[in-house]
């Protein structure tokens, strides 16, 4: 009998399937997935952003991708793709992928090492930091970027397997207000619409979004809106997304709050709520009423800096009889300091209004990566897997049961979150990372922070599909994984929907999917009966649908990925109960047997049309909190607020992947830049071009300026994707989810002097 690395390696080289395929002991060698029938197509959601577009893979006689076109029979995407879905094959053939498993030697230098020795000193590296300074020595920071299966499994092993107490991802510097907004508010993390509400809708409301960049085909059906919607943009930027709408809010950096508040009272003061939804459904809501009545439109213009007509505009659209609203929001919201409040100050404009579960309406939450959402539900970081909570022994006790471990080995609290998790390596007591699909060095914020903690660890592992990124050129241990298109599994995206990601194509060299790498660890570590059922990714998945069944998120009626496929997704909640209802009414619809049913064909679903909540009594709160200053204002020194974001649709995050297609490279500047308005450019003598420094308390970085009225004065913007950024960028948080707020430090600006 070979090894499970022996098998895997040679399941590699064999026909194109899963390194580990459905049933365990079977790793599918010689055996080829019909769905991968020579010279045919295959279909994958996408692997970049949330909306989970589906990709129609072409294939060569031998099963491999040769190209791709987007699935015109799905329900997201319609048959388009932005330009990184286009050009998704691409970076898995970059010359710099990792393909052996790399190790520091004596002289400081990579060199690679076969997966033996690489698993050896895994895990003789990581015993032995645990055994001198215990088990929570070791932490792992993980990613919204992988399968569903996988980061599942990580969890479980991390924590289960391998005590190890602190497991955070970087959904922390993304979608950790969402989760946490939601759950506070509706007692789950339950973003509640579906896509078919951006054209539903009679007024949209975007907060900090620039999907017209960020989520390219969501925008695409906010233009397939027949309603004539008015389309309201509140970005301190004047943004693609804000050239776009019908009205743009140009308010203050972090003013939202205060805007938010004083829309609030507006609704009040017109009659524009639902007595009978707030009665019902809600708590709070007079305490909400009351706090709210001093954010009159004098005191909100002053706040803000928009106009008296401008606010009371706005308030008159929301208030319109009759009209279907709905809120939008993103990193302009979710990366404040004040930012779970401002999340739940666009949910109280929806509650009070009771405008939701409807056609066109819902507070909504746009997640960000690929797959989020199912870090959200199984990263076992904030939540239990599975959404459970870490402090209720009942919960424990029934993943126990499911996962067949004993519940003493589960944790009673959540991890500690990412900024935590660094100031204990800060302080000594974190000795070893280990960190996977994800760019940490330069992703983070006050990244220079991260550059000196590198020396305090004893032992950095990264696992990445490239040796090359910020983060993995300092590793230790470099594991190399197999990406996107290399490996089976599910993605949720943000309307909730489940989609399967396939393997076609094969990881180079010695790379292994995520899935396979943490099998051979559980191997090594010595717990891999914990395991056993997870012994492919479709098995894993029967194990989440297990820990879905009866919770909120619950999956449990998907039969398996084909299902899922043949569906065109499934939105969850899709309970074996739903299963068999909807399959009923197929069958008396269609008066034949039926195998398989098609959920998406006649299955549209939204959350709380009942306005029941998932809190103990079922309503949903009103939260809110005073605003607060900027943590970090500008002054004489530091005179311009520093925004950062996505600089185009074609450049994903730090660029691992999208700097390696020539094609989006054409797409967007190579270079870092700063936007400026004129008014400010004027004085320093800069115009477009320029080479300007850039400096914070943190440190300094150079960039091109870019002289623009996009930006307004006293602000400048600089996209994310270039590791200088978070050189300059102050460490604040939000208090409730521990997200960083990336969009607002203070700069100082001036033309570079020449070298
Ligand atoms: N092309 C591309 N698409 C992506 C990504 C990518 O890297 N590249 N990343 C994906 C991920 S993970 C995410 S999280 C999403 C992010 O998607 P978005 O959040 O839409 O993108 P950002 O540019 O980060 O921020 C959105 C806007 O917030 C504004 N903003 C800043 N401060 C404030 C404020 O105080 N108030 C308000 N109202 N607005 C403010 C910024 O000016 C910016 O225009 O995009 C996803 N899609
Ligand atoms: N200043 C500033 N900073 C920000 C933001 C901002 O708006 N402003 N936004 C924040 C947000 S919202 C986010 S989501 C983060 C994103 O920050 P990161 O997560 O650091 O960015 P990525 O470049 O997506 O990094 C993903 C890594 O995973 C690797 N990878 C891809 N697929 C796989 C796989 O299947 N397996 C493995 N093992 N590796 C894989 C890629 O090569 C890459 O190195 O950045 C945050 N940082
Ligand atoms: S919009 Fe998002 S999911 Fe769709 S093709 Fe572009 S990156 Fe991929
Ligand atoms: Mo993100």
């Amino acid at each position: 009998m070979p090894s499970l690395l022996e098998q895997l390696l040679l399941a590699r080289t064999g026909p194109m399937t899963s390194e580990l395929v459905q049933h365990p002991g079977d790793f599918g060698l010689g055996k080829v997935p019909s769905r991968l029938a020579p010279a045919g197509t295959a279909k994958a959601i996408c692997g970049f952003c949330s909306t989970g577009c589906s990709l129609q893979i072409h294939l060569n006689a031998a099963g491999e991708a040769i190209n791709l076109t987007p699935d015109p029979d799905y329900p997201v995407n319609l048959g388009m793709a932005c330009p990184k879905g286009w050009e998704a094959l691409t970076p898995l053939a970059a010359p710099d992928r990792a393909t052996s498993p790399l190790l520091r030697d004596s002289k400081g230098g990579l060199r690679p090492v076969d997966w033996p020795r690489a698993l050896a000193e895994f895990s003789g590296r990581f015993k032995s930091v645990q055994a001198l300074h215990g088990p929570g020595a070791v932490a792992v920071l993980s990613t919204g970027q992988i399968v569903v299966e996988e980061m599942a499994l990580l969890g479980a092993l991390a924590k289960f397997g391998m005590g190890i107490a602190d497991i955070d991802s970087n959904t922390r510097q993304c979608m950790a207000t969402s989760h946490v907004a939601y759950k506070q508010s509706y007692g789950f993390d339950a973003p509640p619409f579906t896509y078919a509400d951006f054209e539903e809708s009679d007024v949209l409301v975007f907060v900090g979004a620039n999907p017209c960049i960020a989520h390219p085909i969501m925008w695409q059906r906010v233009m397939r809106n027949r309603r004539n919607p008015a389309i309201i943009v509140v970005d301190p930027r004047r943004t693609e997304t804000a050239m776009a709408a019908t009205l743009h809010l140009p308010a203050r950096p972090k003013t939202d709050l205060t805007l938010l508040y004083g829309l609030a009272r507006e609704l009040i003061k017109r009659g524009a709520v639902d007595p009978t939804f707030i009665a019902e459904h809600t708590t709070g809501f007079a305490e909400f009423a009351s706090f709210v009545d001093t954010f009159t439109p004098e005191h909100v213009a002053r706040e803000t800096g928009l106009s008296m007509a401008d606010i009371l505009h706005t308030a008159e659209l929301i208030a319109r009889p009759g009209a279907r609203v709905s809120y939008w929001w993103t990193m302009g919201v979710n990366q404040s300091h004040q930012a779970t409040r401002t999340a739940q100050a666009l949910i109280n404009l929806s509650l009070m209004a009771g405008q939701i579960g409807q056609p066109g309406t819902g507070a909504n939450s746009i997640t960000g990566q690929c797959n989020a959402m199912g870090s959200r539900l199984f990263g076992n970081a904030t939540s239990l897997i599975g959404g459970y909570d870490y402090a209720n022994a009942a919960h424990r006790e029934h993943v126990g049961q499911i996962l067949g471990i004993d519940p003493s080995l589960i944790p009673q609290q959540a991890s500690r979150a990412y900024d935590r998790i660094l100031d204990a390596v800060d302080a000594g007591e974190i000795r070893a990372l280990w960190i996977i699909a994800t760019n940490t060095a330069h992703s983070w914020i006050n990244s220079g922070k991260f550059a000196q903690l590198r020396d305090k660890l004893d032992f950095l592992v990264v696992q990445d599909m490239y040796a090359t990124t910020e983060t993995a050129r300092q590793a230790d241990l470099v594991l190399p994984a197999a990406g996107w298109g290399e490996k089976d599994g599910v993605f949720i995206n943000s309307e909730r929907r489940l989609g399967v990601a396939r393997k076609v194509a094969r990881a180079p060299g010695q790379a292994l999917s995520d899935f396979a790498i943490f099998k051979l660890v559980a191997e090594a570590w010595g717990c891999s009966p914990m395991f056993a059922r997870w012994s492919s990714p479709a098995a894993a998945f029967g194990v989440l649908k297990d820990l879905s069944r009866g919770q909120p998120c619950d999956f449990s009626g998907i039969r398996d990925y084909d299902h899922i496929e043949a569906s065109g997704g499934i939105q969850w909640p899709f309970s074996e109960e739903m299963a068999e209802r909807l399959k009923a009414e197929k069958l008396k619809e269609a008066g034949s047997a039926l195998q398989s049913f098609s959920p998406s064909a006649f299955f549209e679903s939204r959350l709380f049309a009942d306005g029941k909540f998932f809190t103990s009594d079922h309503r949903a709160k009103f939260l809110f909190d005073p605003p607060v200053p900027l943590p970090e204002p500008v002054d004489a020194a530091y005179p311009f607020l520093l925004n950062t974001g996505r600089g185009s649709s074609a450049q994903w995050h730090t660029g691992s992947r999208t700097d390696k297609s020539a094609v989006l490279r054409k797409l967007a500047p190579n270079l870092p830049w700063i936007e400026l308005n004129p008014s400010d450019a004027a004085p320093l003598g800069a115009v477009t071009g320029d080479r300007m420094l850039i400096r914070s308390r943190r440190g300094s970085t150079t960039a091109l300026a870019v002289v623009t009225p996009i930006v307004q004065p006293g602000q400048v913007f600089m996209p994310m994707h270039f590791a200088e950024v978070n050189v300059l960028t102050f460490p604040a948080y939000d208090p409730h989810s521990r997200q960083p707020a990336y969009k607002a430090c203070a700069v100082a600006v001036s033309l570079a002097p020449n070298l």
